[in-house]
């Protein structure tokens, strides 16, 4: 099957996770992903929190499938002549190094222009070029302080908390495909590549687009009616943590299911869709509150919402989370159970469709990972293992026109 990146060349210059989880992704959608590694170590996730001992972590594994590697010192004269030839006939380069590494190395913009005026250049950095903080190193849960996602995440009485989903890395990764994807498109029109740049304070920023809603209505009316602080509680003059209240306008909070009191994980999402009140009402066995004024409408039922959870949990004392589900489901209910990492990984339905994946590696027999989360009708993505350091020197080498003999004579640029 032909994939549509098919014929896309891709130096791959990134490390740890953003820059990764953005080139993996093109690399399932076909491109020619070559990624570009220190001599010797390589990308600094291949040991770190390593589970076998010499065998690349998973941390790398998860991040760098579908690619080659190809270890060049870019400090060296000769690593960067390698360097040079790859750019000249490379579409795409992307780099998430710590400000101004590129341009020490000897590969600013310009120079990358100069080279190869069609390819386009892709970084990924803390803050966006020109911003105050521009000089700053980043990782993850730093963005996630800086993009405004940990000042309103966690609850209204404990410190600002970092989401375990990586608001930083794969979803400033995620932003940097699609930058890229419309700078291809865009240099089909112009035949010129362009710079693309991402910063992980502006993709987080991008998420928490509705806590910027928030803060306009709280400085417009003084309040935010669907925060579990009103009407009771206190509103200062900045978004509040809101707990596990639902973002929208429907209320939802997390629930107590049977055997909470041992497995941490025994809880659902619940929630109040408008117009699903009555069908709420029908489940819970209360068709009393139907048509009750206290409980007819939502702005009548906020004043006591948590009352009316502690009653919904009541109803599912006696029942687990996936039965819970099975009912409030009849209803047309908007609800899920709290899924642990191994229900995931065991569940059938994502080990179907692929976004759960179990791959062979040469050296840790097979490791599971997320597979393409996008789906297409015309193409399934293959997750292919990671490679080994250095695993496509030669090839690589050699398909940049370098003779058997220059190859030997490169062996220290190339050493793993
Ligand atoms: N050959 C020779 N040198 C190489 C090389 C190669 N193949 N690949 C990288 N290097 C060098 C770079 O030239 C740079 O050297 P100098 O600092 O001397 O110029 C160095 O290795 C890499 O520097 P770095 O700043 O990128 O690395 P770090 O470990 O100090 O910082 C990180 C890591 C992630 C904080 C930083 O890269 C960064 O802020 N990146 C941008 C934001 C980002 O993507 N963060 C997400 C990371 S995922 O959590």
């Amino acid at each position: 099957m032909t994939k549509p990146l098919e014929g896309i060349k891709i130096i791959d210059f990134t490390h740890v996770q953003a820059g990764p989880a953005c080139t993996q992704l093109l690399a399932w959608f076909g491109a020619d992903v070559i990624k570009v590694e220190r001599p010797g170590s390589g990308d600094v996730t291949r040991n770190q929190l390593r589970d076998i001992p010499d065998a690349d972590a998973l941390y790398f594994t998860m991040l760098n499938s579908n690619k080659k590697s190809l270890t060049l010192d870019t400090k060296k004269p000769e690593g960067k002549e390698v360097l040079e030839r790859l750019i000249r006939e490379s579409d795409v380069l992307v780099e998430n190094f710590g400000p101004g590494a590129l341009d020490r190395m000897g590969f600013s913009w310009e120079r990358l222009n100069e080279l190869n005026p069609k390819m386009i250049v892709a970084s990924v950095k803390g803050f966006s070029d020109g911003h105050h903080y521009d000089d700053l190193k980043v990782y993850e849960n730093v963005a996630q302080c800086a993009g405004g996602a940990a000042s309103t995440t966690g609850f209204w009485d404990g410190p600002p908390t970092i989401s375990a989903a990586a608001l930083g890395d794969s979803n400033t990764g995620m932003h940097l495909a699609i930058g890229i994807l419309t700078a291809l498109l865009g240099r089909d029109k112009t035949g010129k590549g362009q710079k693309v740049a991402v910063s992980m304070q502006d993709s987080v920023l991008n998420l928490c687009r509705v806590k910027l809603r928030d803060q306009q209505r709280l400085e417009r009316v003084g309040y935010l009616e669907e925060y579990p602080q009103y009407p009771h509680g206190e509103f200062s003059d900045v978004v509040p943590r809101g707990g596990n209240a639902g973002g929208g306008g429907q209320p939802g909070w997390v629930l107590k299911c049977k055997g909470w009191e041992t497995d941490p994980n025994a809880y659902i999402y619940f929630t109040i869709q408008g117009h699903a009140w009555e069908p709420i009402c029908k489940a819970l066995g209360k068709p009393e509150w139907i048509d009750d004024a206290a409980y007819k409408t939502a702005e009548a039922r906020q004043p006591h919402i948590f009352e009316i959870f502690g009653t919904i949990e009541a109803w599912l004392a006696d029942k687990t989370k996936f039965e819970a589900v099975d009912i409030l489901r009849k209803f047309d209910i908007p609800c899920a159970p709290v899924l642990t990492m191994k229900e995931l990984a065991n569940d059938p339905s994502l080990r179907a469709s692929g976004t759960i994946v179990e791959v062979p590696h040469k050296k840790r027999g097979s490791y599971l990972t997320v597979g393409s989360p996008i789906k297409f009708s015309d193409m399934k993505p293959e997750v292919t293992a990671s490679p080994l350091l250095g695993e496509h020197t030669e090839e690589v080498l050699a398909s940049l026109g370098y003779s058997r003999q220059d190859i030997f004579n490169l062996r220290e640029i190339k050493a793993v």
